[in-house]
Protein backbone atom coordinates (compact mmCIF):
# COMPACT_ATOMS: atom_id res chain seq x y z
CA UNK A 1 0.00 0.00 0.00
CA UNK A 2 1.44 3.24 -0.93
CA UNK A 3 0.04 7.23 0.07
CA UNK A 4 -0.85 8.67 -2.62
CA UNK A 5 1.86 11.17 -3.57
CA UNK A 6 2.67 11.59 -7.13
CA UNK A 7 1.20 13.87 -10.11
CA UNK A 8 -2.22 14.53 -8.05
CA UNK A 9 -5.28 15.47 -10.19
CA UNK A 10 -6.53 19.27 -10.01
CA UNK A 11 -9.93 19.07 -8.78
CA UNK A 12 -12.92 21.27 -10.13
CA UNK A 13 -13.72 24.72 -8.29
CA UNK A 14 -16.08 23.83 -4.97
CA UNK A 15 -13.66 21.13 -4.24
CA UNK A 16 -14.61 19.97 -0.42
CA UNK A 17 -12.13 17.54 1.52
CA UNK A 18 -13.46 15.95 4.96
CA UNK A 19 -9.76 14.41 6.65
CA UNK A 20 -9.40 12.32 9.81
CA UNK A 21 -5.60 11.49 11.03
CA UNK A 22 -6.18 8.54 12.62
CA UNK A 23 -4.05 5.85 14.70
CA UNK A 24 -5.75 2.80 15.95
CA UNK A 25 -9.22 3.68 14.74
CA UNK A 26 -10.15 0.32 13.00
CA UNK A 27 -13.48 0.04 15.11
CA UNK A 28 -15.21 3.12 13.58
CA UNK A 29 -13.40 4.56 10.38
CA UNK A 30 -15.28 2.26 8.42
CA UNK A 31 -18.81 3.68 9.37
CA UNK A 32 -17.74 7.25 10.05
CA UNK A 33 -16.96 7.07 6.55
CA UNK A 34 -20.36 6.29 5.45
CA UNK A 35 -21.74 8.61 7.66
CA UNK A 36 -19.51 12.00 6.41
CA UNK A 37 -21.04 10.38 2.86
CA UNK A 38 -24.39 10.50 3.98
CA UNK A 39 -23.85 14.28 4.98
CA UNK A 40 -21.91 15.10 2.30
CA UNK A 41 -21.88 12.94 -0.78
CA UNK A 42 -19.81 15.16 -3.06
CA UNK A 43 -16.89 15.45 -0.40
CA UNK A 44 -13.96 13.36 -1.01
CA UNK A 45 -12.66 11.87 2.22
CA UNK A 46 -8.94 11.41 3.10
CA UNK A 47 -7.72 9.72 5.98
CA UNK A 48 -4.12 10.36 6.83
CA UNK A 49 -3.10 7.05 8.76
CA UNK A 50 0.30 6.48 10.68
CA UNK A 51 0.65 2.95 10.16
CA UNK A 52 -2.01 1.98 13.30
CA UNK A 53 -1.21 -1.87 14.19
CA UNK A 54 -4.85 -2.18 14.22
CA UNK A 55 -4.97 -2.34 10.49
CA UNK A 56 -6.96 0.94 10.03
CA UNK A 57 -5.55 1.47 6.89
CA UNK A 58 -6.56 -1.89 5.50
CA UNK A 59 -9.71 -0.59 6.36
CA UNK A 60 -9.35 2.75 4.58
CA UNK A 61 -7.41 1.15 1.25
CA UNK A 62 -10.50 -1.63 1.07
CA UNK A 63 -12.49 1.67 0.86
CA UNK A 64 -10.24 3.52 -1.41
CA UNK A 65 -10.53 1.07 -4.16
CA UNK A 66 -13.91 0.54 -4.11
CA UNK A 67 -15.22 4.65 -3.90
CA UNK A 68 -12.97 7.27 -6.18
CA UNK A 69 -14.09 9.88 -3.16
CA UNK A 70 -12.21 7.75 -0.50
CA UNK A 71 -8.38 8.41 -0.23
CA UNK A 72 -5.52 7.18 2.00
CA UNK A 73 -2.43 9.01 2.91
CA UNK A 74 -0.41 6.45 4.38
CA UNK A 75 2.48 7.20 6.94
CA UNK A 76 4.91 5.07 7.85
CA UNK A 77 7.80 6.63 8.92
CA UNK A 78 6.39 9.49 11.36
CA UNK A 79 3.72 9.72 14.11
CA UNK A 80 1.77 13.15 15.17
CA UNK A 81 -1.51 14.45 15.06
CA UNK A 82 -0.16 17.65 14.52
CA UNK A 83 1.92 16.70 11.39
CA UNK A 84 -0.88 14.27 10.17
CA UNK A 85 -3.46 17.07 9.85
CA UNK A 86 -0.86 19.22 8.52
CA UNK A 87 -0.14 16.55 6.02
CA UNK A 88 -3.68 16.62 5.31
CA UNK A 89 -4.11 20.42 4.62
CA UNK A 90 -1.47 20.20 2.26
CA UNK A 91 -2.38 17.02 0.12
CA UNK A 92 -5.76 18.48 -0.74
CA UNK A 93 -4.29 22.38 -1.24
CA UNK A 94 -1.96 20.57 -3.84
CA UNK A 95 -5.30 18.77 -5.53
CA UNK A 96 -6.55 22.88 -5.86
CA UNK A 97 -9.36 21.98 -3.23
CA UNK A 98 -11.83 24.74 -2.03
CA UNK A 99 -12.65 24.23 1.59
CA UNK A 100 -11.08 21.30 3.77
CA UNK A 101 -13.12 19.85 7.22
CA UNK A 102 -11.39 18.34 9.81
CA UNK A 103 -12.43 15.70 12.38
CA UNK A 104 -11.61 12.92 15.27
CA UNK A 105 -11.94 9.44 13.82
CA UNK A 106 -13.57 8.03 16.74
CA UNK A 107 -17.48 9.71 16.41
CA UNK A 108 -16.54 12.47 19.04
CA UNK A 109 -17.33 14.94 15.60
CA UNK A 110 -20.65 14.06 14.76
CA UNK A 111 -20.47 14.18 11.02
CA UNK A 112 -24.22 15.24 10.20
CA UNK A 113 -22.83 18.75 12.07
CA UNK A 114 -20.36 19.08 8.76
CA UNK A 115 -23.00 21.05 6.23
CA UNK A 116 -23.29 23.76 9.33
CA UNK A 117 -19.50 24.35 9.27
CA UNK A 118 -19.30 24.57 5.86
CA UNK A 119 -22.56 26.99 5.37
CA UNK A 120 -20.42 28.99 7.65
CA UNK A 121 -17.48 29.82 5.18
CA UNK A 122 -20.13 30.58 2.72
CA UNK A 123 -21.93 33.38 4.42
CA UNK A 124 -21.99 35.92 1.82
CA UNK A 125 -20.80 39.16 3.09
CA UNK A 126 -18.29 41.54 2.16
CA UNK A 127 -15.73 39.84 3.89
CA UNK A 128 -16.88 35.83 4.38
CA UNK A 129 -15.49 33.83 7.00
CA UNK A 130 -12.35 31.50 6.73
CA UNK A 131 -12.48 28.96 9.28
CA UNK A 132 -15.17 27.91 10.95
CA UNK A 133 -14.84 26.07 14.47
CA UNK A 134 -17.01 23.36 15.61
CA UNK A 135 -17.31 24.93 18.83
CA UNK A 136 -18.04 23.36 22.47
CA UNK A 137 -18.00 26.64 24.37
CA UNK A 138 -20.49 28.88 22.55
CA UNK A 139 -24.36 29.11 23.50
CA UNK A 140 -25.83 25.44 22.31
CA UNK A 141 -22.63 24.09 22.19
CA UNK A 142 -21.40 21.12 24.91
CA UNK A 143 -19.01 18.27 25.59
CA UNK A 144 -20.58 15.19 26.74
CA UNK A 145 -19.30 12.22 28.67
CA UNK A 146 -16.59 14.29 30.33
CA UNK A 147 -15.07 13.80 33.62
CA UNK A 148 -14.42 16.86 35.42
CA UNK A 149 -10.69 16.69 35.40
CA UNK A 150 -11.39 16.40 31.29
CA UNK A 151 -13.33 19.62 31.71
CA UNK A 152 -11.09 21.42 33.66
CA UNK A 153 -8.05 21.02 31.19
CA UNK A 154 -10.19 21.92 28.56
CA UNK A 155 -11.16 25.14 29.97
CA UNK A 156 -7.79 25.89 30.58
CA UNK A 157 -6.81 24.99 27.47
CA UNK A 158 -9.09 27.20 25.55
CA UNK A 159 -8.66 30.07 28.31
CA UNK A 160 -5.11 30.45 27.92
CA UNK A 161 -5.83 30.35 24.18
CA UNK A 162 -7.84 33.07 24.32
CA UNK A 163 -6.81 35.12 26.91
CA UNK A 164 -2.97 34.39 26.67
CA UNK A 165 -2.37 33.86 23.00
CA UNK A 166 -4.72 36.17 22.26
CA UNK A 167 -7.08 34.46 19.54
CA UNK A 168 -10.75 35.52 19.93
CA UNK A 169 -12.42 32.24 20.16
CA UNK A 170 -14.05 30.25 22.91
CA UNK A 171 -12.74 26.95 21.69
CA UNK A 172 -9.35 27.21 20.28
CA UNK A 173 -8.49 23.79 20.80
CA UNK A 174 -11.34 21.72 18.95
CA UNK A 175 -9.99 19.41 16.23
CA UNK A 176 -13.63 20.03 14.26
CA UNK A 177 -13.06 22.67 11.68
CA UNK A 178 -13.59 23.68 8.25
CA UNK A 179 -11.14 25.92 6.72
CA UNK A 180 -11.15 27.98 3.54
CA UNK A 181 -7.86 26.74 1.48
CA UNK A 182 -7.10 30.15 0.35
CA UNK A 183 -6.55 31.53 3.56
CA UNK A 184 -4.32 29.01 4.03
CA UNK A 185 -2.13 30.25 1.57
CA UNK A 186 -1.12 33.40 3.92
CA UNK A 187 -0.25 31.10 6.79
CA UNK A 188 3.26 30.43 8.40
CA UNK A 189 3.18 26.80 8.10
CA UNK A 190 6.78 26.45 9.66
CA UNK A 191 7.56 24.75 12.84
CA UNK A 192 3.81 24.12 13.36
CA UNK A 193 3.48 22.00 16.77
CA UNK A 194 3.65 18.45 15.84
CA UNK A 195 1.20 16.89 18.55
CA UNK A 196 -1.87 17.93 20.00
CA UNK A 197 -1.59 21.81 20.43
CA UNK A 198 -1.55 21.59 16.47
CA UNK A 199 -4.61 23.38 16.50
CA UNK A 200 -4.48 26.01 18.85
CA UNK A 201 -0.90 26.39 17.11
CA UNK A 202 -2.41 26.99 13.53
CA UNK A 203 -5.43 29.14 14.86
CA UNK A 204 -2.75 31.43 16.71
CA UNK A 205 -1.11 31.71 13.05
CA UNK A 206 -3.94 32.13 11.70
CA UNK A 207 -4.98 35.14 13.23
CA UNK A 208 -2.02 36.42 13.25
CA UNK A 209 -2.52 36.63 9.39
CA UNK A 210 -5.51 38.33 9.73
CA UNK A 211 -8.07 35.29 8.74
CA UNK A 212 -11.27 35.57 10.05
CA UNK A 213 -13.03 33.20 11.94
CA UNK A 214 -16.91 32.04 13.59
CA UNK A 215 -17.86 29.81 16.33
CA UNK A 216 -20.24 27.44 15.57
CA UNK A 217 -22.09 25.29 18.36
CA UNK A 218 -21.42 22.09 18.14
CA UNK A 219 -21.84 18.71 20.58
CA UNK A 220 -18.82 16.79 21.45
CA UNK A 221 -19.09 13.29 22.47
CA UNK A 222 -16.58 11.54 24.45
CA UNK A 223 -15.00 8.82 22.49
CA UNK A 224 -17.03 5.09 23.20
CA UNK A 225 -15.25 2.76 20.78
CA UNK A 226 -11.46 2.27 20.39
CA UNK A 227 -8.91 4.21 22.87
CA UNK A 228 -7.54 7.53 23.40
CA UNK A 229 -4.02 8.79 22.20
CA UNK A 230 -4.04 11.82 24.11
CA UNK A 231 -2.15 10.40 26.84
CA UNK A 232 -0.51 12.40 30.17
CA UNK A 233 2.97 12.53 27.70
CA UNK A 234 1.21 13.90 24.68
CA UNK A 235 -0.48 16.59 27.11
CA UNK A 236 2.75 17.39 28.58
CA UNK A 237 4.15 18.06 25.07
CA UNK A 238 1.20 20.18 24.01
CA UNK A 239 1.41 21.68 27.11
CA UNK A 240 5.37 23.03 26.60
CA UNK A 241 3.96 23.74 22.60
CA UNK A 242 1.88 26.57 24.13
CA UNK A 243 4.23 27.74 26.71
CA UNK A 244 6.19 28.85 24.01
CA UNK A 245 3.82 30.05 21.93
CA UNK A 246 2.75 32.39 24.59
CA UNK A 247 6.72 33.37 24.87
CA UNK A 248 6.30 34.28 21.18
CA UNK A 249 3.26 35.70 21.71
CA UNK A 250 4.48 38.32 24.38
CA UNK A 251 8.07 38.51 24.08
CA UNK A 252 8.14 38.00 20.20
CA UNK A 253 11.31 35.36 20.46
N1 LIG B 1 -2.38 10.05 12.12
C1 LIG B 1 -2.41 10.18 13.47
N2 LIG B 1 -3.59 10.38 14.08
C2 LIG B 1 -3.59 10.49 15.43
C3 LIG B 1 -2.40 10.41 16.22
N3 LIG B 1 -2.75 10.58 17.52
C4 LIG B 1 -4.08 10.73 17.55
N4 LIG B 1 -4.60 10.67 16.31
C5 LIG B 1 -5.99 10.79 15.89
O1 LIG B 1 -6.41 12.08 16.28
C6 LIG B 1 -7.78 12.06 16.66
C7 LIG B 1 -7.90 12.60 18.08
O2 LIG B 1 -7.27 11.70 18.97
P1 LIG B 1 -8.00 11.16 20.29
O3 LIG B 1 -7.24 10.02 20.85
O4 LIG B 1 -9.44 10.89 19.97
O5 LIG B 1 -7.83 12.41 21.24
P2 LIG B 1 -8.91 13.07 22.14
O6 LIG B 1 -10.20 13.23 21.37
O7 LIG B 1 -8.29 14.29 22.71
O8 LIG B 1 -9.09 11.98 23.27
P3 LIG B 1 -10.41 11.15 23.64
O9 LIG B 1 -11.47 12.15 23.98
O10 LIG B 1 -10.03 10.36 24.80
O11 LIG B 1 -10.79 10.37 22.45
C8 LIG B 1 -8.25 10.61 16.49
O12 LIG B 1 -8.81 10.44 15.22
C9 LIG B 1 -6.93 9.84 16.60
O13 LIG B 1 -6.96 8.58 15.96
C10 LIG B 1 -1.17 10.21 15.52
O14 LIG B 1 -0.09 10.14 16.10
N5 LIG B 1 -1.24 10.10 14.17
MG1 LIG C 1 -11.19 11.58 20.64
Amino acid sequence: MQATHHSPPQWPPGTTVVQIATYNESASISSLITAIHTAVPHAHILVIDDNSPDGTAQIVAEKADKNERVHLLLRTDRRGLGTATLEGIQWAQKRAAEVIVHLDGDFSHNPADIPRLIAALAILDEMPFDIAIGSRKVPGGTATGWSVKRHIISWLVCWFTRVVLRVPVRDGSSGFRALRIRCIESINLENLASGYAFFEDFLWRAHQSGARMTEIPITFTNRKLGESKASGIEMLRGARDLVRLAVHTWFKC
